[in-house]
């Protein structure tokens, strides 16, 4: 077999050729990109099964502990072009295309995004493969399959329309399905309660709901190292009782087993597309025990299959990340199976059990705190619950004997309080470790969020701050870039990305500088040819490509982005020979469905982009650029083109962000608010080369706890402002004069919860600011390349090794 490092141009081509004949039936010449697709991933597919397998033998015999991350979500994006990457060999694929007559990118682009992700958390689950396998590690990652992936965003008159996202209509290469490692999950039922003869307690279960959780395998392939690790996504699936032969029109069960079927199928049937508002239906309940149950049983079993001490060894060979509080009843399933199945005694259990566990919250808005109502799990995981309310039960209990301090605070403490379960509690209960994902994060649950559990676990909690992989968000969505950078400095930094920092020596090289300066103009090019494609909409090459790129929250303050264009708008109108260099906002985001607010505001930048682009008075100074469906294919297209970075939540409130690091990494600017991992791009890069703005998080959190702050002050004593929301009220944006006014009402009468007003004029200023630094090439690159030479810092590779060392006590393959 020739390894993947060696396979030539010639052979590449001739097993494509081959391909196309075999399976299709057809020659290069009569081929589509779709069939060119195919012929591709089952090359790449045939290079890797083999490996795969290796990996698998290997860590069978080596025998380490194993870390396992249990997420509700892996937003993967596509896989072709990051497996040919990973595999060493993009570039020759990359010419032996071009060969055929194909265009790369066409022939990628065949593949549809698997969406199975809402947004920051997601992505970090995939970045998070990405890394351990690059750094050979055993690690996996558990999740659903769920068959409609986040929904498709349309924008139709401005407004959000949702498409359903059904991802799986063309087959999905990368994935095999695994039957003879399914199991059997069970809801609802009656559960007995027997003594043995021993005395210890039997529980059976009876009359339960049986629902088939089939895995589906997909390889995570690690950077030029051969190690494939998986992530194995469930399905369900109904077991279907025998017909006896009969006829469907004889069988009178037959429609009421398709019905349920059908309910069993609809398990694994959609993504949740809430990512911040916590609402509690059941289905969603469903999906995450079917997610925890099957993964926790397939744990067990591979642990039993591979090992011959007894399960009372298991911390010694399995840690679960569990990717915030969604997948935490993973802690009670592990109970219930150790007790019910394996026969241990409620200690030796919990013991097991809370070396197993460790947690990660990626928030803390209130309103995405899950908690759900207790008849609701009783109902549906009757044993599940019994185990919940022991836990409970003992927690307090150890609370009133051995913590006095604490006696006053059990009813905010208590996993079930109100007739409600908390599943965050659950997690800091039942693992060992709990972490933040950036420092100011971890800072505040410490002292404010879980302040009470932190006084009881100290030793618990700890921050690991996100990363992405670089090996996407830069090699393989900036290839231009990542070329220069070898040039400059040489190929190390792509398996230890912090050497990116051998670039400030070169930060003043004036011709250097250009260079770079060419490569952001050409991704520049390529991103208006698209946005041109798409939208009909010219845009200016030369001016300053600004962006914001996320989820739509009101926390995130994309309304106070939009302000700031109206804002600039106004003054053009009014002097339209205004020296302002020319700027072009460049949004993506999707809104919850059930958002009001959140949907209120993607209306109104299309509104104003729909003005703004074709006045003729402000003579293309300003074009604002709406571009549908983000997802991580279109952040791949955008984020090398960015010259700043819109990083501006309200301070306090995004737990890191990692948007903020991919622009960095690509020579962004950052324009942003002291919040999340902003804060620690700033103490790498200084405020020198980045732009800082508006309150502080002790700030915001000062006018929480104590009032003070009016918002209707503001309105009153500044012109800008109150221009701005007297044209929303006044329905000067809108089609009819009621639009908008929600934005209105919720500024003032709601007194601003956000803070858009307060911080609006820094924001300005900042804007001010990174303009005129923008206006001076050399010194706006050298800010460029100083951001991308700090970048490696934030390799998911580097928190997935602090991950590594101080939490999992994982080694390397
Ligand atoms: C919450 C819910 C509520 C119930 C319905 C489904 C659902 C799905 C997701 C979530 C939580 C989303 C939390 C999240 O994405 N947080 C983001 O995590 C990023 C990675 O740590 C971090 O960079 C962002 O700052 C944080 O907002």
């Amino acid at each position: 077999m020739i390894s993947l490092l060696q396979l030539t141009a010639s052979d590449l081509k001739e097993q494509i050729i081959n391909k196309l004949m075999i399976d299709r039936g057809i020659e290069v010449s009569e081929a589509t990109g779709k069939d060119v697709y195919y012929a591709l991933t089952s090359v790449v597919n045939e290079k890797i099964t083999p490996q795969w397998f290796q990996t698998d033998k290997k860590y069978k015999s080596q025998n380490n502990k194993q870390v396992y991350y249990l997420s509700m979500e892996f937003l993967i994006g596509r896989l072709l072009e990051s497996n040919l990457l990973n595999c060493g060999i993009l570039d020759v694929t990359n010419v032996v295309l071009e060969e055929l007559g194909f265009n790369p990118s066409e022939i990628y682009a065949a593949e549809h995004d698997a969406g199975l992700g809402n947004g920051g958390l997601g992505r970090l689950a995939a970045c998070f493969l990405d890394s351990l396998a690059s750094l050979n590690y055993p690690g996996h990652g558990y999740g659903i399959r769920y068959r409609y992936g986040l929904f498709e965003q349309r924008i139709i008159h401005g407004n959000q329309v949702e498409l359903p996202d059904y991802w799986l209509k063309d087959p999905y290469p990368w994935e095999t399905r695994n039957e003879k490692e399914a199991v059997v999950i069970q809801f609802h039922g009656d559960v007995h309660m027997f003594k043995r003869n021993d005395g210890t307690l039997e529980f059976k279960y009876e009359n339960t709901d049986k629902v088939m959780a089939v895995p589906y395998d997909i390889p995570i392939l690690g950077y030029e190292n051969e190690v494939v690790n998986t992530l194995r996504l469930w399905s369900a699936e109904a077991v279907f009782q025998d017909n006896k032969g009969k006829s469907i029109g004889e069988n009178k069960e037959f429609y009421r087993d398709l019905d349920h079927q059908h309910s069993i199928e609809q398990i694994s049937g959609f993504l949740y597309p809430d990512d911040s508002s916590h609402e509690g239906r059941e289905l969603r309940l469903k999906q995450q025990y079917f997610l925890v149950s099957s993964s926790i049983q397939n744990i067990i079993k591979y642990y039993k299959k591979t090992n011959r001490k007894s399960l009372s060894h298991l911390p010694e060979k399995v840690v679960v990340q569990i990717n915030d509080t969604h997948p935490s009843l993973a802690i009670p399933e592990m109970m219930r199976i150790l007790m019910d199945e394996e026969r241990f005694s409620w200690d030796a259990a919990w013991k097991v059990t809370t070396n197993v566990f460790a947690y990660t919250n990626h928030t803390t808005l209130s309103e995405a705190l899950e908690t759900w109502p207790k008849d609701m799990l009783q109902n549906l995981l009757p044993r599940i619950y019994m185990i919940i309310e022991e836990i409970n039960e003992r927690f307090c209990k150890d609370i009133w004997l051995h913590h006095e301090e604490l006696q006053h605070k059990v009813h905010e403490m208590a996993i079930i309080a109100d007739d409600r379960v908390h599943m965050a509690r659950l997690a800091i209960v039942g693992s060992f470790s709990i972490n933040g994902v950036a420092r100011i994060h971890t800072d505040i649950l410490k002292k404010q969020e879980m302040k009470t559990f932190y006084s009881l676990f100290p030793e618990r909690f700890n921050n690991k701050t996100n990363g992405i992989t670089h090996r996407r968000w830069l090699l393989q969505a900036n290839p231009e870039l990542a070329k220069l950078i070898t040039d400059v400095i040489g190929p190390q930094w792509i398996k230890r990305p912090k050497q990116l920092i051998s670039l400030l020596k070169y930060s003043n090289d004036r011709s250097l500088l250009e260079k770079f300066d060419q490569v952001k103009h050409e991704n520049k090019n390529a991103l208006s040819n698209y946005i041109y494609q798409q939208t009909g909409i010219l845009i200016d090459n030369q001016s300053i490509f600004d962006v914001q790129i996320k989820r739509l929250h009101e926390y995130k303050r994309q309304l106070l982005n939009i302000f700031h264009v109206i804002y600039l708008y106004n003054e053009l109108k009014e002097n339209p020979n205004q020296d302002l260099t020319p700027r072009t906002f460049i949004f993506g985001a999707k809104a919850a469905p059930s958002y009001h607010m959140a949907k209120e505001v993607i209306k109104l930048i299309n509104t104003v982009a729909s003005i703004v682009n074709y006045d003729k008075d402000i003579r293309g100074k300003l074009k604002v650029i709406f571009l549908e469906n983000y997802n991580v294919s279109l952040a791949e297209k955008i984020i090398p083109a960015a010259d700043i970075s819109e990083q501006i939540s309200t301070a306090s409130k995004e737990a890191s962000g990692t948007g903020n690091m991919k622009m960095m990494m690509n020579g962004a600017l950052t324009l942003g608010t002291l919040d999340g991992a902003n804060i620690e791009i700033n103490d790498l890069v200084g405020n020198q080369n980045m732009f800082i703005f508006g309150l502080t998080s002790d700030q915001v959190l000062n006018y929480y706890q104590n009032g003070g702050y009016n918002a209707r002050d503001i309105y009153n004593t500044d012109d800008r402002i109150r221009r701005i929301l007297d044209q929303l009220n006044q329905g000067e944006f809108g089609i009819h004069d009621i639009e908008f006014k929600d934005i209105y009402y919720n500024i003032l009468y709601h007194n601003d919860p956000y803070f858009v007003l307060k911080d609006f004029e820094p924001y300005l200023e900042a804007h001010e600011l990174a303009e005129r630094a923008y206006r001076d090439r050399a010194t706006w690159m050298n800010m460029s390349v100083t951001n991308i030479a700090y970048s490696g810092k934030f390799s998911s590779d580097q928190t997935i090794q602090e991950y590594a060392t101080d939490i999992w006590k994982i080694k390397r393959g």
